[in-house]
């Protein structure tokens, strides 16, 4: 598929495709073309065996300065409801490969929220983060108010949402919002370090142990439990499990297939 908006690259590094967002002159504005694009190529990684972790980045000035207010400004609710825009951001959490959000510059509403949607964040000392919405007459709508919530809890998610205030990489860092902050120059080779101890271990527990951990949000502690411990036995119908358990026992490094 040819996209308009953002560059995929689906063999970045072994095991390792990136996703970048390439409206550089809007400062990466989420338009609802781009969402669409970002789903579709989220969609087909997801389906390619070779690839194991996945990169959404945008450039050094911004990750993403939110969902295109240009675009939004005219809408009425019920163009809204018919556009539907929530069905594409719940198809894009739903990717069962892990995503790493590669963030600098610029996180802000939609931007924020996608970063949030990400299973883990590498930021550049020069990353802000905000969810400006309230400045421009809305609010979150792509799962700010729950998400940084939950993340950084309430009394800075209260303040975010509330004043619009950003905050630095360094602050994010503090509270619990992003993995690590380094150097501008060394985000985006952090991201593929990350990625790439993903990418040792085996594909089956990594997508398991995802959906494991994600169940922590939108579940009681006991059913959290239940699905851990159907995940954790699934893991015992796998090669890799054999593989990883028999390495450890024979002093080598595993050789995962994902089977
Ligand atoms: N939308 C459209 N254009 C944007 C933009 C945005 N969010 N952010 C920046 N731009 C454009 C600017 O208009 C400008 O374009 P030109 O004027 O050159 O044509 C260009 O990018 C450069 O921006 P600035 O000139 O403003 O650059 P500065 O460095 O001075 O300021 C800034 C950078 C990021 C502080 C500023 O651009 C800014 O405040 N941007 C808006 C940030 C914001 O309010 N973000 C939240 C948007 S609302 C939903 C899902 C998600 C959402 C809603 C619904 N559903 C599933 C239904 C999300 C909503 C939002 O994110």
């Amino acid at each position: 598929m040819n996209y308009e908006f953002i560059l995929v690259e689906s063999e970045y590094q072994p095991h390792i495709a990136i996703i970048r967002l390439n409206r550089p002159k809007e400062l990466n504005a989420l338009n609802l073309q781009l969402m669409l694009e970002l789903k579709a190529a989220l969609a087909s990684l997801d389906e390619d065996d070779n690839v194991r972790c996945i990169i959404i980045t945008g450039n050094q000035q911004a990750f993403a300065a939110g969902a295109d207010i240009k675009q939004m400004e005219s809408k009425t609710a019920i163009d809204l409801l018919k556009i539907d825009q929530f069905e594409t951001w719940d198809q894009i959490r739903k990717t069962k490969k892990p995503i790493i959000a590669a963030v600098s510059g610029f996180a802000l509403g939609g931007g924020c929220e996608l970063a949030m949607t990400c299973d883990m964040i590498v930021a550049s000392e020069t990353a802000k983060f905000g969810q400006p919405e309230i400045k421009i007459g809305i609010m979150p709508g792509a799962g700010g108010t729950q998400r940084l919530t939950r993340a950084v809890g309430k009394a800075l998610a209260m303040e975010m949402v509330l004043t619009g205030k950003f905050i630095s990489a360094e602050e994010a860092m503090k509270a619990g919002l992003v993995n690590r902050v380094v150097a501008e120059e060394l985000y985006l080779d952090e991201a593929v370090k990350l990625a790439k101890e993903v990418t040792q271990m085996s594909p089956i527990s990594i997508r398991l142990a995802k959906e494991s951990v994600l169940k922590a949000f939108d579940s009681g502690l006991q059913e959290g439990l239940y699905f851990e411990r159907k995940n954790f036995y699934m893991c015992f119908a796998s090669e890799d499990q054999k593989e990883g358990m028999q390495a450890f026992v024979e002093k080598r490094k595993p050789k995962f297939e994902g089977k």
